[in-house]
Formats: structure tokens, C-alpha cells, sequence
């Protein structure tokens, strides 16, 4: 019996324009056609950033409401607000993301450097996000970007608890100019750093490093996050389609390793949520 594949999709972020990049989904209308795309190639949980009419970054509250209300219309994806935004976006407003009622939410583990820019994730940001996340029963996913933010993770569970149902689902988010590379061996060493409460966890790998993550995370019987944040190229010098062309290929490779999509329900049970 093959094991169960969460695959993710992320299909925005915060950091391509529209310009770059006019297959990215921007508006509503976009990202429910790419979501209802994506469930059918086999992913389970949708990672969202909202853009405005300008197509830029935002964190207003109606078009966070918005999006996630497109998601729910097209598709039974769960859904998880990105909590990160973008490299300019004030703490406060990335804590009121969960107003928007999101299934889980990421939650960046520390600060990193961002290329150029700098990630902002101050502990006590942190610990305030995720004690939120735990009263409002959001499931949040533990986005790792460096091996420090592996034992923070630690930390903030002896501080806090882990969260109610008992799950704690990880991200390693790898190869950022500034985290982790993108390497098997950075993945095995952060795999083996995780604390014991963790119960499940998934990799990525920024650009050129997106095919050696994902074998690698394969290998090891971890889960997969694809998308249009993540990697623009489908092979050297070729541009991504669509998200629902990555998350076809991720769920290819899960093939050839025996695994199998897991459905959304899965993947609420996977997060605890009910
Ligand atoms: N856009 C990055 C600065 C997240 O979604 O939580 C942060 C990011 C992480 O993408
Ligand atoms: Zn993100």
C-alpha cells in the first residue's frame, strides 16, 4: 500500500510581478481557476498571497476575505493564509491575517536574511502569532528557512504546547539567498533536528534547487510544496505553464516513489483540524 502525498500548492507569493510573469494568479477570479486546477492534478492545501487591483502584495482585509471565499467556491482545498506577506509588511497587519478565518496559517520560526531584504520574524512576533493561531484553532504551518529556526521550534512548544489534536505540520523552506541551501544533506540534517512533537512535515526548494528538494524530500518519506512562489522554470529556460502543471509533476514523482495524493480531508486530519 502506498503512503499518503500531501502536496501543497503555492501559487503566488509576494515577490514575482505580474509584469515578469503574467500566468501568475493574481486576482480572485485566477486564483479560484487555479485552485479547482490544482485539486484536480492532486494537491490538498492551497499556501495564499493576496494581491490588489494593482496586482501588487497586500494584507488588507477585504481582499484576504475575498480570496479565501474565491478558494472555498472552486474547491474543497484547505486553505492557509500566508502569515509571512512580503519583506515590507508591518508585524501587526501580518498578525491580523487570521482575522480572515483561514483553515491554518504559516509561521515563520525566525528572522533571515531575504535576498537583498530582510524576513522579520522577532521571537516574541512569533510567539504572539502562534498563541493566536492556537486560540482561534488555525493550524499553523512551521515554515523553516535555516537549522536555527529547527530548534526554535523546539522552544516554542516547551513554551507554549504543541497544538490541540496534538499535530504539528512543518515546512523546510529551502534555498533562499540567506536560509539553508537547497542540498539533501541540509534536508537530512534538518529533518534530524526537528523536536519529537513534530507529526508530519514537507519541503520546497526556491528555483534551480525545486527537483533535488523534492527527490530528496521523496526519499525520506516527507510531503511536498510546489508552485509559482517557489520556482518559475519548469526545466532550464522554460517557463512554468500553470501551478497545476507543478503540482502534476509533484504528484508524478510521488508516483514513482509509491506514493498517493492525499485528498484535503486527509490532509485536515493530517493538521488536526476537524
Ligand atoms: N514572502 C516572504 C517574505 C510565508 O508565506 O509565510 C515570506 C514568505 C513566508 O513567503
Ligand atoms: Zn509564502
Amino acid at each position: 500500500m502506498s503512503a499518503p502525498l500531501l502536496i501543497t500548492v503555492a501559487p503566488t507569493g509576494a515577490e514575482t510581478t505580474k509584469a515578469d510573469c503574467p500566468q501568475l494568479p493574481t486576482t480572485p477570479e485566477e486564483l479560484a481557476r487555479t485552485a479547482a486546477d490544482c485539486e484536480a492534478a492532486g494537491a490538498a492545501m492551497i499556501h495564499i498571497h493576496v494581491r490588489d487591483a494593482s496586482h501588487a502584495p497586500t494584507l488588507d482585509q477585504g481582499l484576504l476575505r475575498e480570496w479565501v471565499a474565491a478558494v472555498r467556491s472552486s474547491s474543497s482545498l484547505v486553505v492557509q493564509l500566508s502569515t509571512g506577506g512580503s519583506v515590507h509588511d508591518p508585524l501587526e497587519e501580518r498578525l491580523k491575517v487570521l482575522d480572515a478565518e483561514p483553515d491554518s496559517c504559516s509561521l515563520t520560526m525566525g528572522t533571515t536574511n531575504f535576498g537583498d531584504d530582510v524576513f522579520l520574524n522577532p521571537w516574541p512576533f512569533v510567539k504572539e502569532l502562534y498563541q493566536l493561531a492556537l486560540s482561534r484553532g488555525i493550524a499553523p504551518e512551521f515554515e523553516l528557512f535555516d537549522l536555527g529556526q529547527v530548534h526554535a521550534l523546539g522552544r516554542l512548544f516547551r513554551e507554549f504546547g504543541v497544538p490541540a489534536g496534538g499535530k504539528a505540520h512543518v515546512d523546510f523552506v529551502m534555498g533562499v539567498p540567506g536560509g539553508m541551501p537547497g542540498t539533501a544533506p541540509a534536508l537530512v540534517a534538518a529533518v534530524a533536528a526537528l523536536p519529537p512533537e513534530v507529526t508530519s512535515w514537507a519541503a520546497t526548494g526556491i528555483g534551480r534547487s525545486t527537483l533535488s528538494v523534492a527527490m530528496a524530500s521523496l526519499s525520506m518519506g516527507g510531503h511536498l510544496r510546489v508552485g509559482m512562489e517557489d520556482v518559475l522554470t519548469i526545466s532550464r529556460g522554460v517557463p512554468v505553464e500553470s501551478n497545476a502543471q507543478l503540482v502534476s509533476r509533484a504528484v508524478a514523482m510521488g508516483e514513482l516513489a509509491q506514493r498517493t495524493p492525499m485528498t484535503p480531508a486527509e490532509c485536515r486530519s493530517l493538521l488536526g483540524l476537524s
